[in-house]
């Protein structure tokens, strides 16, 4: 594309956002002109793009969740603007970096399941297929985080509130979605999704609820004016937060009104399209449509198309069913049982009675078929969608899907063998897996410009940025030692880069020659982010032990948010922030040691730290994390994983070999035996190290603030009369294996040539984990659909 000058438009563009000259404007509002410019450049492609999907056969993605991060610079360098906007800015005397980090993150979402979705839209534009997006426009994404005196704090983020130029009210495309006790306006906002290399741009819809249009005259013609007001707000409520929790379920009747919500507008919108486009008899909807459910949020969708094509079209139940049975497919992302969402009878009955009618009848005839086909009493009942009054969306998904899928090969193996076992033994042909993937365009050209141009010289092309296989002919540069200097290089540039980055974020000061061993994601037990911080407190002590032991410097970097009612894990945000504040004070230790924990962990400061990681720890209990998405993110920037044979993590070894990653660990599969003999607090003793982090708890060498909650963290791992057992995530038992595991790969590291051989190999095989990879085989194997391009 011809280079072009922006200066003009962007001052004119500024000055109708700011009121006043460029030369007194400020980043934050260059940002925002930057981004209608934007929007003013795709405006063509991206209504030729709509009418091009709306004619065809379509996927629509549904997600209560879009973990988007920042939009600007992915659209920059999707429409090759980097250049032209850097110089425009720099006219006006502002420069790219500044105007980039004014941008609110989009966070729409808790974490693996919400960033998926976003990586998958990216995909799919890239791809130029027929999908769209749809979910919820939240007033307040996931909450900010702070940490005062080392304890999580939340706080609200009004990420719209300065204005937000990439979300298009279509205020002509409003529906209404009718509850027992409110009705209530649907406006579609929506976001376009530019792809790499390609005109085609797609659209993420997410609605927005608001008040309809007629309202009580009387009471705003009364002395009630003000309370016609106030309940014309309540309306807003429904969309105004993100709730935080991943894993863990609530029967909040909020969130399940978000959800009815977001899906009763999505398919009134499909249906629609759909007459406008194939007439107004519906029965070959699922010809022209699919829908895929991220996990079971959108569920209610079932039951909402059958209501549609039953009231509102006259159908009847089997050629309403034929269709539904032919339009969903879900993906499950998780085995904890607690994740499992199932709504009180008495909720639907509340908001929508037609829908637990509905669901009743979908309950009766599953009864009747199973019966039928001689399934024995007592399983039916497990499997039936309502039992013990309670709606069980999962199983509702899997007896009304086409598709149903794990998002990692053991993790698919789980779930037919455990999770979703019984409609395995009945429906086989149904279940398929999709390993995750991630877009190599945000999490490798655009946070890693470094390595993507040395990339790009050695392969001769860009190429790989839309086809990440390509990167597997680079593979024999390994042998090549100057190339294995450069990589080095850049990682030495990276880690200089995210020095900087934490020093003026947060003041600490870090060692760019340390290695940087890095957990980025939600916290959770399973997660086992208590693991990593017993290796560091006991690698604190043995340093203080033998003031000459002889290992390389390391800097441990944190990140996670807790969800704000999970009392366990936010004691283990504040155990950290007390060993960091316990090592990082140690002149002792000096740069030998340092523990960083990045507050408030989101996209854009993932986009700082992968880059600049040495090592990747991914150390669930084996079985308990799907896939993990970060993994394939570390990859790719070239930082090796310390990890379980877990998720995804197994496909990884897979890929590069054992002899390129550090393997350890119990396995899934050896976990029922051992922790039947399982005896953690006998572990604690025998084991080296253990018992000496463990009493710093409660000694008085980590401070809780007399809450008690270090206390209760060594309750959970050694007492017998938990809940669940002592220790449930086997944090004792695979600590010995992880602590030689992580030493080893210490010294390793010394050899830098070595090192960065493997690196290598993780950055050229890691073409399997592009998000391009799930999305051509979901489209091919779930989807049906063909690239539409404009
Ligand atoms: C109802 C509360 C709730 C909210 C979110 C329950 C469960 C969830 C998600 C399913 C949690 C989640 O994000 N799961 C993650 O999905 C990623 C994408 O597939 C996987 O990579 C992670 O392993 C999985 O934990």
């Amino acid at each position: 594309m011809s280079s072009s000058d922006l200066t003009a438009p962007l001052g004119a563009f500024t000055r109708a956002v700011a009121g006043r000259t460029p030369a007194s404007s400020t980043p934050m509002e260059f940002w925002t002109a930057l981004s209608s410019l934007v929007v003013d450049e795709i405006a063509d492609d991206w209504e030729k793009t709509a009418a091009a999907y709306a004619a065809g056969r379509q996927e629509h993605y549904f997600s209560a969740e879009f973990l988007m991060g920042r939009a600007m610079l992915n659209n920059l360098t999707n429409l090759h603007l980097v250049e032209d906007a850097t110089k425009a800015l720099e006219a006006y005397g502002q420069n790219l970096t500044d105007v980039l980090e004014a941008e609110h993150d989009a966070a729409l979402g808790n974490g693996g399941l919400g960033r998926l979705a976003a990586c998958f839209l990216d995909s799919c534009a890239t791809l130029n297929l027929p999908v769209t997006g749809y979910g919820i426009l939240y007033r307040y994404g996931l909450f900010k985080q702070s940490f005062e005196d080392g304890f999580q704090r939340e706080h609200p983020d009004p990420w719209m509130e300065e204005g937000y130029p990439f979300v298009i009210r279509r205020e002509e495309e409003s529906r209404l979605v009718h509850f027992n006790d409110l009705d209530v306006r649907a406006v579609p906002y929506d976001m376009p999704i530019t792809g790499y290399n390609t005109d085609n741009v797609g659209t993420l819809r997410l609605w927005r609820s608001e008040p309809i249009e007629e309202f009580d005259y009387d009471a705003f013609n009364s002395q009630r004016f003000t309370d016609a007001i106030v309940e014309r707000e309540r309306v807003h409520d429904l969309c105004r937060v993100l709730y935080p929790n991943d894993t863990t379920y609530e029967g909040k009747v909020l969130r399940v009104r978000q959800q009815y919500f977001f899906v009763s507008a999505s398919l009134q919108a499909m249906v629609e399209n759909y007459i406008n486009h194939h007439g107004t008899d519906l029965k070959g909807f699922a010809d022209y449509n699919c829908v895929q459910l991220n996990d079971t949020h959108p569920v209610l969708a079932i039951p909402e198309l059958m209501r549609i094509l039953l009231d509102e079209h006259g159908m009847t139940w089997e050629d309403a069913w034929e269709i539904v049975s032919h339009t969903f497919a879900y993906t499950n992302h998780t085995v904890l049982a607690e994740a499992l969402e199932t709504w009180e009878y008495s909720i639907f009955e509340q908001l929508f009675p037609r829908i637990l009618e509905i669901t009743r009848e979908i309950d009766r005839r599953f009864r009747i078929e199973l019966e039928e086909a001689g399934y024995h009493p007592g399983k039916i009942d497990y499997m039936a969608p309502i039992k013990n009054g309670r709606i069980h969306m999962a199983w509702i998904a899997c007896y009304a899907s086409y598709s149903i899928n794990g998002v990692a090969a053991l993790h698919t193996e789980i779930i037919k063998r455990e999770t979703l076992r019984d409609w395995h033994d009945i429906w086989p042909e149904k279940f398929n897996n999709k390993t995750n993937g991630v877009t190599p365009r945000r999490w490798l050209n655009q946070c890693n410009p470094r390595l993507a141009k040395l990339l790009t010289r050695l392969s001769g092309s860009d190429a790989w940025v839309s086809n990440l296989d390509l990167l597997a002919d680079l593979e024999h540069y390994r042998d090549d030692d100057e190339v294995m200097k450069e990589l080095l290089e850049i990682k030495d540039a990276n880690k200089a880069d995210f020095a900087r980055w934490i020093e003026k974020r947060q003041g600490i000061n870090i060692d760019p020659n340390a290695i940087y061993d890095v957990q980025i994601k939600r916290l959770h037990e399973y997660k086992r982010q208590l693991m990593n911080a017993l290796y560091v407190l006991d690698l604190y002590f043995r340093m203080k032990e033998d003031p000459n032991l002889d290992v390389p410097p390391r800097v441990a970097i944190f990140g996670a948010k807790a969800a704000p009612g999970y009392v366990r894990a936010k004691a283990i945000i504040k155990l950290i922030n007390e060993i960091a504040r316990l090592v990082n004070n140690d002149p002792e230790i000096g740069d030998r040691l340092k523990v960083v924990f990045v507050e408030n962990y989101n996209v854009s400061p993932a986009e700082h730290i992968i880059p600049a990681a040495d090592i990747s720890e991914q150390i669930s209990t084996a079985g308990k994390e799907a896939s993990g998405t970060s993994n394939m993110k570390f990859m790719m920037n070239g930082a090796l994983t310390l990890g379980t044979l877990d998720g995804a993590n197994v496909e990884i070894v897979d890929s590069v070999g054992y002899d390129n990653a550090y393997i350890f660990g119990a396995k899934e599969e050896e976990l029922p035996e051992l922790k039947a003999s399982y005896d953690p607090a006998a572990v604690a003793n025998a084991t080296p190290g253990l018992r000496r982090v463990l009493d710093a708890f409660v000694d008085g060498t980590l401070d809780d603030g007399g809450t008690g909650m270090f206390a209760d963290l060594l309750t959970s791992l050694l007492d017998p009369n938990n809940f669940e057992g002592a220790d449930v995530y086997y944090v004792l038992g695979d600590f010995a294996s992880y602590r030689e595991t992580r030493d080893r790969m210490a010294i390793d590291y010394r050899d830098r040539l070595a090192w960065a051989r493997m690196c290598w190999t993780n950055i050229t095989l890691s073409g399997r984990f592009s998000s391009d990879r799930t999305i051509n085989d979901y489209a091919r194997e779930v989807w049906k659909i063909e690239p539409t391009k404009i």
